[in-house]
């Protein structure tokens, strides 16, 4: 069986719809990219370890319930002594568009790579088939960090396996838009399949044509480039040619948290289950509308839930 290996931080969600109220208004859900990616991977039933680390509080011990029932391999999430869950607060207004608010800048995650139980973590992420990371992965993670899991992505490429990556861009995670582009240029000749939102590329490397963007993934030498651009669908470049993908359905979005995330996950399990790049862009986006039209970055399954083909 395909072996998945997902980085990144997973937190508390807090969240709620534009009204105002008391704090009793506020709905506790689990979020953070790499981690909605996870959890949706593991839906699909695909063998998904999440590495990361947690704190000894009781937030943290809620997390790791949840996700090991979702079903997640948990085996190298850590446990810090020291720090707890990082926690972000997300308001969506009446479009379902998002605005964050974050307690993380101590959470267990960052300091993942210091605890000693790390190395034993990259070296079993090094032999997956599959390695998944984002930009927020790298931004959580002090440039020393960066270059571990720059150093993972050519060791799992390097025993056969591919690295997708998604430049997921939070500017308050970083000191300034050219240390985040910096920290992509860096990681970007090391991908097999890069999943970029146009927005966030046009925020790190300026307004551009969708074309531009998978220009820049082709030329770091990227086989697979899959550009999401929200209700007008994705481009997908790959070496034998380029196909613009609208999504099946126009959706009104209740919350549009987790969209691209959710996206990825599902192009991600079409892949591995054979579907050609192009036609694995369906999957991505009917997990995607079905994520957007339920409250919480990885809503809850019911049996609406596409995880399957
Ligand atoms: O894509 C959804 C994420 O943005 C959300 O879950 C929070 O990962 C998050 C972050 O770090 O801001």
């Amino acid at each position: 069986m395909v072996t998945i290996a997902v980085i990144g931080e997973g937190m508390v969600e807090l969240s709620r719809s534009g009204e105002h109220g008391g704090i009793a208004g506020w709905e506790t859900h689990h979020g953070g990219d790499a981690l909605n990616s996870a959890i949706h991977l593991a839906r699909f039933g695909l063998e998904t370890g999440f590495i990361s680390a947690l704190g000894a509080d009781p937030l943290s011990r809620a997390l790791r319930r949840s996700w090991a029932e979702e079903g997640l391999d948990l085996t190298h999430l850590l446990t810090h002594p020291d720090r707890n869950a990082g926690l972000y607060a997300i308001e969506t207004d009446a479009e379902g568009e998002r605005s964050f608010a974050y307690w993380r800048s101590d959470s267990a995650a960052r300091a993942m790579l210091d605890l000693p139980e790390a190395e034993a973590a990259l070296a079993h992420a090094a032999r997956c088939d599959l390695l998944y990371l984002s930009l927020i992965s790298l931004a959580i993670l002090p440039p020393a960090g960066r270059e571990r899991l720059a150093g993972l992505c050519r060791d799992v490429r390097a025993h056969g396996g591919r690295v997708a990556f998604d430049s997921n861009f939070r500017p308050r995670l970083w000191s300034s838009p050219a240390e985040a582009r910096a920290a992509v240029e860096a990681i970007g000749p090391l991908v097999d399949i890069a999943l970029p939102t146009q927005v966030d590329e046009a925020a790190l490397f300026g307004p551009e044509p969708i074309d531009a963007v998978a220009d820049r993934w082709v030329g770091w030498g990227v086989a697979e480039v899959a550009v999401k651009s929200g209700a007008d669908g994705c481009l997908v470049a790959t070496r034998d040619g380029r196909h613009r993908i609208a999504p099946p359905r126009a959706v009104v979005a209740v919350d549009s948290s987790g969209a691209g995330d959710a996206f990825n996950a599902g192009y991600l399990a079409a892949r591995l289950a054979g579907r050609a790049p192009a036609q694995a862009a369906p999957a991505g986006h009917e997990l995607a509308a079905w994520t957007i039209l339920r409250r919480g970055a990885i809503p809850p399954r019911d049996h609406e839930a596409p995880y399957r083909f």
